[in-house]
């Protein structure tokens, strides 16, 4: 085509891009979200310092361009309620949702949900990989949802075996683009550079660190296994625990298998490998933003469901209510809110995230919301700030965190206090010091009034094919120490 002919093309070419462009940023254009859920992430990321050894390069930098919260707890140490609890603003003590198996979707009406406030402010709300428990997603709550699906995946001829009883680990021979959540990665990014006629809200939900932890090798190799330090522990510790957080710790299953297997550093080795994997996703995801048409005009919150423990108390695994189950990263990055490098140590719990989120977009918050908007710390990481956080764990279980103490109170009474000024590791419970009377008094008023009754396992409708699972661990029940 002779130059000629097409200069009145490129000209309407170029009135279209710039009509384009002026659609795409009017000034009172809402911001978009890009909400990016970690699976069974501790607090083990570089910039929070818990553990010297992790590498988070990527989790790191989005920290630093925004504010981090170092005293962050997940309303539940488990993967369904606690996402449930932070989709819908209703904690497990409201719903009777406080572990897997208790299904949410009969007591959280579509109106509650977060995602739905999204969809009713004009927003695209676009989700993948695992934001629910099981990747669950309702028809009318999402404008698009992708689910991922494995397969191809090869275990590396190097691996001894697949890990110790339930702890499954071991490297794989595959690559990262083999891997679900770079699938999901590859989602969002499409989603990232695309123009869109409305804001949106995509969320991305990383199903690692989740165990089994089998990420390419060249994670693992990162970690040399005659490097690995154990997470700082005390074989007593549990001698000052309580009979019902004795059983929450349950020394005598995952722990008392891993000590006799030899294997505790390599368990340590495949988590550390695994976070690293994901947060290379994590990088993914950032760099993408970063090319894109939004970078400027988008919230970015980065949250882990719940910790784990690698051994502290004897327990593995989440499912208790210590800071190593409790605590997990929160990084927010708000344009013309928050500033670099912004470290917040006040207690927060995810429940804040809901109408955090509201706040931010000038979306109304509804009032079953449970949680409170924390714009001000964002703003200001040391504003003041008098509200613990709270966490939950079966029915009248609760774990509450004020910037010094951890006070847990069980079921059936039983008392654990720990003074983080003095000990970070939560290696000497005071409970039983009358002079903490006070400050159990006052941190016990933000346990909840109410304590719902626990939802049965399963929507109790009758199931098709297999039948389901035994519970992998007793109930919780109050004992009569
Ligand atoms: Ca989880
Ligand atoms: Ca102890």
């Amino acid at each position: 085509m002779p130059i000629a002919t097409l200069r009145p093309w490129l000209a309407f070419a170029v009135l279209l891009l710039s009509t384009a462009a002026l659609a795409d940023e009017p000034a009172a254009r809402k911001p978009n979200v890009l909400f990016i859920a970690i699976d069974d992430l501790n607090h083990w990321v570089g910039h929070l310092g818990r553990n010297p050894q992790t590498r988070t390069p990527n989790i790191d930098r989005l920290a630093a361009r925004g504010v981090t919260f170092a005293n962050a707890q997940c309303a539940a140490p488990v993967c369904n309620p606690s996402r449930a609890a932070l989709m819908s603003g209703l904690r497990p003590s409201t719903t009777g949702v406080y572990d897997n198996g208790q299904v949410w979707q009969p007591v959280i009406a579509k109106e509650k949900t977060l995602t739905t406030q999204f969809l009713n402010a004009g927003y695209d709300v676009f989700g993948t990989g695992k934001i629910y428990h099981g990747s669950a997603h309702r028809d009318g709550e999402w404008t698009e949802y992708h689910v991922p699906r494995g397969g191809g995946l090869r275990r590396d001829p190097s691996a001894k075996n697949d890990g110790v009883g339930g702890i499954k680990f071991a490297p794989l021979a595959s690559g990262d683009g083999a891997m679900p959540d770079y699938r999901a990665v590859d989602y969002a990014l499409a989603k990232l550079a695309a123009a869109h006629d409305k804001p949106f809200f995509l969320a991305v939900g990383l199903t690692k660190p989740h165990m089994p932890w089998n990420v390419p090798k060249k994670y693992f190799d990162m970690f040399p296994l005659d490097k690995i330090e154990l997470p700082p522990h005390r074989d007593d510790d549990l001698a000052d625990v309580p009979p019902a957080g004795v059983r929450m710790a349950n020394p005598r299953g995952d722990h008392a298998a891993i000590v006799a297997s030899g294997r505790w550093k390599e368990a340590v080795q495949a988590y550390l490998a695994t976070i690293a994997f994901a947060d290379a996703m994590v990088g993914r995801l950032l760099d993408g933003l970063d090319k894109s048409p939004h970078r400027d005009n988008t919230i970015v919150v980065l949250w882990g469901d719940h910790g784990w423990h690698l051994g502290e108390k004897e327990h593995w695994r989440k499912f208790a209510l210590w800071e190593e189950a409790a605590r997990a990263p929160l990084v927010w990055v708000v344009p013309g809110v928050t500033k670099p490098d912004g470290a917040c140590s006040r207690p927060v719990d995810f429940m804040s995230i809901y109408p955090t989120l509201c706040d931010l977009t000038g979306i109304a918050i509804p009032p079953h919301v449970e949680g409170t908007s924390i714009k001000p710390l964002l703003a200001d990481p040391i504003a003041k700030w008098d509200r613990p956080a709270l966490t939950t764990f079966h029915k009248d279980n609760h774990s509450v965190r004020s910037e010094r103490w951890r006070y847990i109170r069980y079921a059936n009474g039983d008392e654990e206090l720990y003074d983080h000024a003095a000990d970070p590791h939560e290696w000497t419970n005071v409970a039983s010091d009358p002079k903490h009377a006070a400050i159990k008094a006052e941190l016990a008023k933000a346990f909840p009034a109410v304590n719902a009754e626990e939802r049965p396992r399963g929507d109790g409708r009758p199931r098709r094919g297999r039948p389901q699972r035994p519970r992998a661990r007793p109930p919780l029940e109050p004992s009569a120490s």
